[in-house]
This record gives structure tokens, C-alpha cells and sequence, in this order.
């Protein structure tokens, strides 16, 4: 074994307590470097080893940041792994958010605060099954740009970005006595097909220039050599990612191919794994992850458990894989602390793992917050979506002959309704089709409010459908998150290529893109004029809203707290609660059936109110219907395997 000699280390010994010298810090100066001689970090001229998890600011709203920070500590953790997602912050060409829950300076600091050291990805590009890998949508304006390589296009755009977040980053970081130890260039570069390394050396470059030399900048690559060749340049030291079920010595042997010397680093050992609606929910048992932890730790490898919490993929945020499946709004990921940042047996069991290992922090532990079953909740129907467009699309439609993108529409998320006349007679069932797959992601469709049935990404491409001549067709296309992983991130939205009826292109597009989160975020007021008469078949609604409210029971104490909330009889759509964005739901589908509430949206002063926007079918038709807040989440519901030959196992690539 490459490195088996090596181990044995002054640092190893170190790590297991064998001796316990403590080293004469020469300077006050705060350090933290990599020891090639004995192979381990050093911070503070000492020696390091971190035991590290990963929790996403961008997935947990700012109000918990605080508690799911100090679970991590409390659970042994000496840092913490993070993501900095661009798209979450550059929202628009040089408009850049960093307030409130996108408060990433505040998040750093309270990391410092708990007594936390961070390791931090700042990309650009992120994968982490968030849309487009955190890569902003309007990158695509110019179509043939080459994502994550040396086009000039590409690069201008990630200097703008880097020139705003990167000096924010310096004074945090540990040499300039913030909690920041080591920054990551790119992420699993060597799994991209461009393999540019004028690009990593661009950004080793860029880096440098905002972080100055001290920080250790590093590599993440899949532990084999064909991945480590294309992830990492001079300057960039070289760590691996791999689960607890891989065979741990040869993933670090991997490691030692490029780093002969140096820590041993696993930046990702996967705890759980990622969701697809319409797969199974994903699981790490316990006692695979426990025992790849204590083996991993006595090795006296720097470790980072990916993750430690997953949060939630609130709003549009969920990234998608290929063929494509989108990703839930639950990014659970059956980590040690749950969704809605509860202690589980796994965070325990780590917990004693890392006792083996290192003096656990005096004090309690946060305890898992109460969840609350506020009931059902009758919700009414407040107008199908196409009655609504002077509200959903202030500015006016577009009009194109061909149909035009969600990025040349200037939307780059949620929804925008494609609409035109049909040009001939189909009082027979006549097809609709996609024939080169361009429906991204998924289209309701109607002729004169009348429901027809969808069309969906790589696995509907045509449906019957019938309607006179000059009948309105209404098309609303759905983005349900951009590809965050492989060849094909470049995921333009909405109609991509052109539709056919029958033989016949369509032409004559009028396309509305939908601002619902503002409309939502106003309220949306009922109209004196409704015609739903047309609006429901058997098997389908036209998308429409409803809306409904509650109120906070009084004289129970400590309300509101966090809950769950359920949709009996519901298909699939989005969730507002007081305007805040809370994500897809899609039962139906599953296996995520319920959807994490935060207790910070409710209020106790005034109605609740719920805003859901059905895209299929809804109960309503029928019967009375409801939402229903539950105190227990339900994300495992058993699905069947809509994608059989896809390869998913947890903890490998
Ligand atoms: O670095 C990647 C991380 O951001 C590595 N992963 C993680 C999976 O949770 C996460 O995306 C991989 N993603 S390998 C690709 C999954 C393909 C099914």
C-alpha cells in the first residue's frame, strides 16, 4: 500500500493520543498549513486532523443556521464543509444578493463563533444536486458557451462573480483570524469531460490573487486516477471523495498517486445519498457509515462527512441528473441530523465514533425542536392559471414565430405558458408531439381550458389531443430544475425545439413568463369573473390555484413550531406559506410526500395563508379538499422505479 509507511507518522501517533506533547507555538501568528513530512496538516504550527460535515447555508434558512451549527460541534465536528452556490447570490448579471438567508458572511461567523473551522467550495461550479450545478442561468444568453472551461464568455463571468465573493472571503479567512482553513478550486473537475486545465489554472490564478498565498487551496475528485488526472493542477492540493462502502485504503492509495506526501483527505464520505422523484429514497445504514468513520479516522485521515445536515432545496433550487430525473425538495440525504435538524441514531453513533478519536465539547446538546400537527386545512379554488396572466406576467407576452427559451425570455425559473392557435381542425384526437425531446421539463397542456394530458422530458414525447380550429392551446412549461452533474449542465428551459401537430411545426407562439412568486408574494385576489366550467377532466385539472389560511392555536405554549405538511389527493405542483416559496410537491410520484415547514414563516398575529398552485389534478374537483399539517415527515414512500437501468448506489459515483 502506497502510503501504509507512511502513517505511522508523527502525526498518527499524535492523533491517537499516543503522546501528547504539546508543541512550542513559535509564532502568535494564526497558521494552518500542510506538513509534508509527517503528513498531516498543521494549524498553529501543531498538528491537525479534521473531522468535518457538510451543511449548505443555502438549505437551511438563517433562523436555525445557529442550531444546526452547534449540533455539528456538539456531535465532535472540529469544522465544517460548505458550499457557496453563485446562482443563489449573482440572481442577475452583476446583481448580487448577500442578505438575510443569503447572508453568507453571517453564517461564516457564526461558524467561528460555535468554535467551528470551515472548509469552504466556493466553485463556481458546485454539483451538490442544486440547480445547474450553482452556475446562473443567464450564463446561457450566449448559447455556445463551453460551461466550466477557458471560453472567454465562461471566464468573464466567473472573474465578475469572484472579484465580488472572493474578497468577502479573505478577512475570514484563518490566517487573517477567521474560521476559513482551506478553499476548494472548482469541484470533481476530473469527472467533466472538458478536462481544460488552462481553466483550473485560471482559477488557481484568480484565487491566489484575492487569497493571498497562505491558504491551502485543494482539489475533490471521485478516488480513481482517471478523476484526480482531470481535477487538479500544480498549486491545488489533491484530496478524494468516496463512500463508506469503497475500499478505503485504495481510495487513499489513489490519493497517494498525485500526493505522495501530505494528509490523507476524504472530502466527501457520503452519509446517505441524493433523491430522484420517482426512485426509491435513498439510505446509508448506520453501521456502514459508522464503520467506514472509524476506519477512516484510524488511518489518522482528515475526514468530511457529506452530509452532515442536507436541509431542504427550497423554492426552485433542486438540481436534476441524466436521463433526466429532477431531484426533490427534500435534500434529507439520511444524514446524522434530519431535514428539519433532528438528532437521529446516526448522529449519536458517530458521535461515539469520534469520542474514540478526540475529547468531545462539554455541554448539552441541542435538543430536536418540537413539530407541531396544526390539521387540516380547507383550501378553496381561486382561478385557473390562464385566467390570470395580467397578474402572473406584468410586463406583456412575448410573440415569436418559433418558441423561444426560458434565458431569451429572461426567466429563469418556475413557469412560463406558451400559447397559440391551432391551425387546423382536431375534432380527432391528433398528435402533439416533441419529436426531438425539446419539452424542458414538463408541459400541461389545454385547448380552450380544456385538459389534454402532458408531455414530459425523455419519457412522454407525444399525446393526442382534440379541439377546433383556431381553439387557444396553452402549453405551461415547467422548469423542474437544471442538470447539476455530468456532460449536459448547459440545460436550457421551456421549448427548446420546435412542437408538431400532426405532420406541421407550430408556429405563431405568444409565451408569457410568469413572475408567480411576486403575484404570490402580493396576494392573489379573487376576480369577480371565473370559468371553471371547462377547466377539469377525469384525469386532469388545468393548473390552477387555491388558496386557503389558518391561524395558530392560542394557549398552547411555544407555538408556532416547525411541521410538515401534507396533500391528501393532491398531484403535483408548488407551495407558498405567506409568500415564502416552500417547493415542489409531487405525491404522485414520490418518494417525498411531505414537505418541511420552518416555524419562522408562520405567524401567530395573523391568518396563515397558503397558496398552492396545482399543475395536474386536485381533490377540489370532486370534494371539499385540504392541506394537512402532520408532525411526523413522510420522504420514503415507496415508489416504483420509473428509471430501471439507472445506476444509483449511495456513496459511490
Ligand atoms: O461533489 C459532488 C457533490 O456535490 C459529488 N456528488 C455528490 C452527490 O451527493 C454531490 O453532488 C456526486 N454527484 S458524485 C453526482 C451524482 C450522480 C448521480
Amino acid at each position: 500500500m502506497a502510503f501504509s509507511g507512511s502513517v505511522f507518522s508523527f502525526c498518527y501517533l499524535f492523533f491517537l493520543g499516543i503522546f501528547s506533547i504539546s508543541l512550542l507555538n513559535v509564532s502568535a501568528k494564526r497558521t494552518f498549513q500542510i506538513d509534508y513530512e509527517n503528513n498531516c496538516f498543521k494549524k498553529d504550527g501543531e498538528p491537525f486532523r479534521y473531522i468535518s460535515g457538510s451543511i449548505h447555508y443555502s438549505r437551511v434558512p438563517r433562523y436555525y443556521w445557529k442550531d444546526r451549527l452547534l449540533k455539528m460541534y456538539m456531535a465532535g465536528l472540529n469544522a465544517v464543509q460548505m458550499y457557496v452556490p453563485w446562482n443563489f447570490h449573482e440572481v442577475m448579471p452583476k446583481k448580487f444578493v448577500f442578505d438575510g438567508d443569503k447572508d453568507l458572511e453571517h453564517f461564516l461567523k457564526l461558524a467561528n463563533d460555535t468554535g467551528l473551522l470551515v472548509i469552504l467550495r466556493p466553485g463556481p461550479y458546485i454539483c451538490a444536486e442544486w440547480d445547474m450545478g450553482s452556475l446562473p442561468a443567464w450564463i446561457l444568453k450566449k448559447d455556445t458557451v463551453i460551461l466550466r472551461s477557458s471560453d472567454p464568455d465562461y471566464l468573464a463571468a466567473v472573474d465578475q462573480w469572484m472579484n465580488v465573493l472572493l474578497p468577502k472571503i479573505k478577512p475570514l479567512l484563518y490566517n487573517n483570524g477567521g474560521p476559513i482553513i482551506s478553499v476548494q478550486v472548482e469541484n470533481e473537475y476530473g469527472s467533466y469531460f472538458a478536462c481544460d486545465y488552462d481553466y483550473l489554472r485560471h482559477l488557481v490564478k484568480l484565487f491566489r490573487y484575492h487569497l493571498g498565498d497562505e491558504v491551502i487551496l485543494f482539489s475533490t475528485d471521485g478516488s480513481g486516477i482517471g478523476y484526480v488526472k482531470c481535477g487538479t493542477v500544480e498549486g491545488l492540493y489533491a484530496t478524494v471523495d468516496f463512500g463508506p462502502t469503497e475500499n478505503i485504503t485504495g481510495c487513499f492509495e489513489v490519493q497517494r498517486h498525485f500526493e505522495p506526501k501530505g494528509p490523507l483527505v476524504n472530502s466527501e464520505m457520503y452519509t446517505g445519498w441524493l433523491d430522484h422523484w420517482g426512485e426509491k429514497h435513498q439510505v446509508v445504514a448506520t453501521s456502514v457509515i459508522t464503520r467506514a468513520l472509524d476506519t477512516v479516522l484510524g488511518l489518522g485521515a482528515n475526514v468530511n462527512m457529506y452530509m452532515f445536515i442536507g436541509g431542504t432545496n427550497f423554492g426552485y433550487w433542486n438540481g436534476a441528473n441524466t436521463p433526466y430525473a429532477a431531484q426533490p425538495t427534500s435534500y434529507d440525504y439520511d444524514a446524522p441530523l434530519s431535514e428539519a435538524g433532528d438528532l437521529t441514531d446516526k448522529y449519536f453513533a458517530l458521535r461515539e465514533v469520534i469520542r474514540k478519536y478526540k475529547k468531545l465539547p462539554d455541554g448539552p446538546i441541542p435538543p430536536s425542536v418540537p413539530k407541531f400537527a396544526y390539521g387540516p386545512v380547507p383550501l378553496k379554488k381561486l382561478h385557473i392559471l390562464s385566467e390570470m396572466l395580467d397578474v402572473l406576467c406584468p410586463s406583456g407576452p412575448v410573440k415569436s414565430v418559433y418558441p423561444l427559451n426560458f434565458v431569451q425570455l429572461n426567466q429563469y425559473f418556475g413557469f412560463v405558458l406558451y400559447r397559440t392557435l391551432l391551425p387546423k381542425d382536431c375534432s380527432s384526437p391528433t398528435s402533439l408531439s416533441s419529436p426531438l425531446n425539446g419539452v424542458h421539463d414538463r408541459a400541461y397542456i389545454t385547448v380552450d381550458g380544456v385538459p389534454q394530458g402532458v408531455l414530459e422530458r425523455d419519457k412522454v414525447l407525444s399525446i393526442n389531443i382534440t379541439g377546433k380550429t383556431g381553439a387557444t392551446l396553452d402549453i405551461l412549461v415547467e422548469n423542474q430544475g437544471r442538470i447539476n452533474f455530468g456532460r449536459y449542465i448547459n440545460d436550457f428551459k421551456g421549448l427548446v425545439t420546435n412542437l408538431t401537430l400532426g405532420k406541421d411545426f407550430l408556429t405563431g407562439w405568444t409565451m408569457y413568463p410568469l413572475r408567480i412568486d411576486d403575484a404570490v408574494g402580493q396576494g392573489l385576489k379573487e376576480k369577480s369573473h371565473k370559468s371553471f366550467l371547462s377547466s377539469t377532466s377525469s384525469t386532469f385539472s388545468a393548473p390552477a390555484f387555491y388558496i386557503g389560511s389558518f391561524d395558530i392555536p392560542s394557549g398552547i405554549p411555544d407555538l408556532p413550531q416547525d411541521t410538515f405538511i401534507n396533500f391528501p389527493g393532491w398531484t403535483k405542483g408548488q407551495i407558498w406559506i405567506n409568500g415564502f416559496n416552500l417547493g415542489r410537491y409531487w405525491p404522485a410520484r414520490g418518494p417525498q410526500i411531505t414537505l418541511y415547514v420552518p416555524r419562522h414563516i408562520l405567524s401567530t398575529s395573523a391568518p396563515n395563508n397558503i397558496t398552492v398552485l396545482e399543475l395536474e389534478k386536485s381533490p377540489c374537483d370532486v370534494k371539499p379538499c385540504v392541506v394537512e399539517f402532520v408532525d411526523t415527515p413522510v420522504l420514503n414512500a415507496t415508489v416504483s422505479n420509473i428509471f430501471p437501468g439507472r445506476k444509483l448506489f449511495a456513496g459511490g459515483h
